[in-house]
């Protein structure tokens, strides 16, 4: 979608640093970080929300690349978080998918 900001940056219009690119997904530090590592996970795919993805395999690539990168970048000893806002209620600010991997401190529960 030509006015997405995620789409934008998949396409290089707006910069971001990216962390993993392939042609199906992408991972980029978070702009506005709430831990230590905060990596967003989203598809090339423009998927408004997750109440939205009809196909499945969307989830396999979103959280299979998730858990990939973490492993990667060791976030797995420590532990991580991972959160997808859907929809207004949630917080989500950005109509494009995305998961946040959040890592680095204790985090509490319930969220906020
Ligand atoms: P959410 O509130 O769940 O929709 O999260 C959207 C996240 O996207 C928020 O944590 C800030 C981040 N974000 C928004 N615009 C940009 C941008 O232009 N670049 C990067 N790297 N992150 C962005």
């Amino acid at each position: 979608m030509s006015e997405c900001i995620f789409c934008k940056i998949a396409k290089g219009e707006i910069s971001a640093e990216f962390v993993y690119k392939d042609e199906t997904v992408f991972v980029i530090r978070d702009v506005n970080p709430q831990a230590p590592t905060h990596l967003l996970v989203i598809p090339t795919q423009h998927i408004a929300s997750a109440a939205d993805a009809g196909d499945p395999e969307i989830w396999t690539s979103i959280m299979g690349r998730a858990v990939e990168v973490a492993r990667d970048l060791g976030l797995d000893k420590e532990g991580f978080r991972m959160v997808v806002n859907t929809g207004v209620q949630s917080g989500q600010t950005v109509p494009h998918i995305h998961l946040h991997l959040l890592s680095g401190r204790n985090f509490g529960w319930p969220p906020g």
